[in-house]
């Protein structure tokens, strides 16, 4: 049986990762960071149905941390690294937290492995398309893209540690011959997204109001947005606009389910890479406003949505479309859903969640 160690197992990608290898019959032992409350909404099922999934207690900003879960098995066939202080926004106002966790942590672990002499096992890291920034290259129709050529040019804390991590894994790879690889993300997401993530905070928003109106039997027509709220027929009966920052940046944005087989894939291969993971289309914020507010049947969004400066950032990643050419070619791999379907997943989901009754509604979350 193999054995898998999972850096950051209660995040998005964590939990699908675990789902994954789990599924694939590994020995997984996941890593969650102490907190006060419970931390382990995502990973609720395992727990609770799988002899082959444990956690245990570890920080990555801590090396004997580190050491002493590595330690756990005998042999450790995969680490993937997963764990990161992952909100760009938060990068601005965190900037040294950022810099320990998702710069260093990654450093961390590969001296660990360097270390304890864990030569056969093979590491995975979750570098990011906002290492590209500003950056882009231009196909022969003049159409904007990155790939794994592309250079980086960094527009956040955030992205600067990912760029100081993706380099720490190449240098390992070429001075120590670790089986370490590097999949460079583009955006994913799902029902699991964290709430203060672009995606969700929409579709959680669309559905909540859709909830709302007909909770008090409320038609489009008897709604009467003014200032930061919406209003009903009487008194009392309001909601909240939906409040966000820039509307206009373009991301390619796929579902995290697809994306953590590529992660899986990649630690499969002979040799250690990177890659670039991706749809290859993209959209701006704006776009996925429109798809997700028709999701719920209301066509024009603009009257319950506030453009607000305080979610603007210092610096912003205007465009980015990946190709991911080279990870079909050599991993033989493609997403399964498009953006439809990602909307849908979200939007159903957080019914689902809502109204105990539509239980159903979304199998495979
Ligand atoms: P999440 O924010 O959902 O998960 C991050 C995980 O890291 C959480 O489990 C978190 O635990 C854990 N973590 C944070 N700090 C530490 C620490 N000091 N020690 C141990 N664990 C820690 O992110 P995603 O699942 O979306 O992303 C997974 C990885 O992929 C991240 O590294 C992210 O930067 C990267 N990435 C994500 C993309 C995306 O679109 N989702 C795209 C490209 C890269 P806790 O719950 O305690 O905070
Ligand atoms: P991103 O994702 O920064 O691309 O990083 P996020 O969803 O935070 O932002 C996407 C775009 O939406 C704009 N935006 C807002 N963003 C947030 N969070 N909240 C808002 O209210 C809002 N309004 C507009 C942003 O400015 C941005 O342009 C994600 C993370 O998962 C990273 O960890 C990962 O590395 C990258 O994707 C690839």
């Amino acid at each position: 049986m193999k054995t898998a160690i999972v850096f950051g197992v209660n995040g998005q990608d964590g939990s699908h990762l675990a789902d994954l290898l789990v599924e694939k019959q590994y020995k997984v032992l996941g890593v969650v960071r102490r907190s006060s409350t419970d931390n382990t909404d995502r990973i609720k099922h395992l727990l609770k149905n799988n002899d082959n999934f444990n956690i245990v207690e570890g920080d990555i900003t801590d090396s004997s941390s580190i050491m002493s879960v590595v330690n756990t098995y005998e042999h450790v066939d995969e680490i993937y690294n997963l764990a990161a202080q992952s909100h760009v926004g938060t990068s601005f106002k965190q900037p040294g937290l950022t810099w320990d966790v998702t710069g260093k942590g990654c450093m961390n672990i590969l001296q660990a492995i360097v270390d304890l002499g864990l030569h056969g096992t093979r590491f995975y890291q979750a570098s990011s398309s906002e290492m590209f920034g500003d950056s882009y290259d231009t196909d022969l129709s003049g159409e904007k893209y990155q790939n794994e050529n592309t250079r980086f040019l960094p527009q956040s804390p955030y992205a600067i540690a990912k760029c100081a991590a993706h380099q720490a894994v190449r240098l390992y790879r070429e001075a120590y011959n670790l089986h370490a690889s590097a999949g460079i993300l583009f955006n994913h997401e799902g029902p699991r997204r964290g709430d203060n993530f672009v995606t969700k905070k929409i579709t959680n928003w669309a559905v909540d109001f859709k909830l709302w109106m007909e909770k008090h039997n409320l038609n489009i027509d008897d709604l009467n947005p003014c200032e930061g709220f919406i209003y009903g027929r009487v008194l009392g009966e309001s909601i909240p606009k939906l409040r966000l920052g820039n509307l206009d940046a373009f991301r390619d944005w796929g579902y995290a389910g697809d994306y953590v087989e590529a992660m899986w894939l990649m630690l499969q291969q002979d040799y250690p890479d990177d890659y670039v993971i991706c749809t290859g289309k993209t959209y701006t914020v704006r776009q996925f406003l429109d798809l997700a507010f028709k999701a719920i049947g209301v066509s024009d969004w603009s009257d319950y949505v506030v453009v607000d400066k305080n979610f603007y950032r210092p610096a912003e990643v205007d465009y980015l479309r990946g190709d991911s050419s080279k990870a079909k070619q050599n991993l033989g791999w493609t997403p399964k859903h498009d953006l439809n379907d990602l909307v849908s997943l979200m939007v159903y989901s957080r019914l689902n969640e809502k109204l105990q009754n539509h239980a159903g509604f979304v199998k495979n979350i």
